[in-house]
């Protein structure tokens, strides 16, 4: 969703009306009808091989992600980076048009080589193209908890998204994985498991708090850029969250308040690991923490900070 001087024309209308769109299901996975209404463009998207998907949850850190690697394909220039906002430089694969806002796949037929791809989609519905071309993939998993505080208030503040509801039922909501996009369980246990027949780097929000440069060195060692330990410290220092919340480009001020209210959350809400502990109540945690259990007992994936 975008407007900018770059995509003349994209710039909203302040008359521009938006709702909140229920969901309808692709091959079981909750979507937005618009998303839904216009699959066939996803579905028979046409990859290239030097394509490189940013694939998470969402607020799983996933804009956190898209500008650590736009900083490293332009060599840590900030103000290269500052081009845009980060949805224009880096499209969201699946959204459609809204409004005035460009369809990500609009978006990405114009974008120069190599093409850097947000999706929040479940690896079952990526386009075929993407894995026969063996694109690479950046996977970004934050734990379930924090995961879904943040979802919370980002439900709430943006106004295309089905309303949240109470806190309460919004937990059951994540749990049953009637969210936008699905079960958070299943979207990360499929993406480990793939790491063994695909390019996958997975990367943990958690890991990204404690130690961003080594993170953002794994980055781009998987991406095969040379970078000096120099620009490495530059890009974490850009990428911290307070100057990320302080750059226009990335904190998503090209959204017009009709669409985020900002006056419920901001889009850079708060950055940090064990959020969640503010919210849930113990008798919550429990429900969540026995339904937690059960849903991963299957997988060797292992989040710090959730239990
Ligand atoms: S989206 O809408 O799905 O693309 O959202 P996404 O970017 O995945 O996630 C938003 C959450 O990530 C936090 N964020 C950051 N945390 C730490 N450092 C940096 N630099 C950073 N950038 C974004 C953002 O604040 C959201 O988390 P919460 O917990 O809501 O603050």
């Amino acid at each position: 969703m975008a407007s900018h001087k770059d995509n003349e024309g994209a710039q909203p209308e302040p008359q521009e009306v938006y709702r909140r769109y229920p969901l309808l299901p692709v091959q079981g996975i909750p979507l937005m009808e618009p998303i839904v209404r216009s699959w066939a463009r996803v579905e028979d998207f046409e990859a290239q091989p030097d394509d490189i998907l940013i694939a998470t949850y969402p607020k799983a850190g996933t804009t956190w992600t898209q500008e650590i690697v736009d900083l490293i394909f332009t060599g840590g220039d900030v103000e290269k980076a500052r081009r845009a906002p980060v949805f224009i430089r880096i499209p969201f694969l699946e959204m459609c048009t809204i409004g005035s806002f460009p369809a990500g796949i609009d978006l990405l037929v114009k974008a120069p080589s190599p093409r850097v791809i947000k999706t929040h989609l479940p690896f079952q519905l990526l386009p075929k193209s993407l894995l026969e071309k063996n694109c690479k993939i950046i996977y970004v998993a934050r734990n379930a908890k924090d995961n879904l505080v943040s979802y919370y208030f980002f439900d709430r503040m943006n106004l295309v998204q089905p309303d949240p509801g109470p806190w309460d039922g919004y937990i059951k909501k994540f749990m049953e994985g009637t969210v936008p996009w699905g079960s958070w369980y299943d979207h990360v246990q499929r993406y480990w498991e793939e790491k063994a027949n695909h390019r996958i780097l997975y990367l943990f929000y958690e890991d990204m708090k404690e130690d961003l440069a080594r993170e953002i060195r794994r980055v781009k060692n998987f991406l095969e850029v040379d970078l000096s330990e120099d620009i490495v410290q530059k890009i974490a220092h850009h990428t911290t969250f307070q100057v990320m919340k302080d750059n226009p480009m990335t904190n998503a001020e090209d959204v017009p308040n009709t669409v985020f209210d900002r006056t419920i959350s901001s889009f850079m809400r708060k950055g940090e690991v064990g959020d969640w502990k503010n919210y849930f109540t113990v008798a919550q945690r429990e429900a969540f923490d026995a339904d937690y259990r059960s849903k991963m007992e299957g997988t060797t994936l292992r989040f710090r900070d959730v239990l």
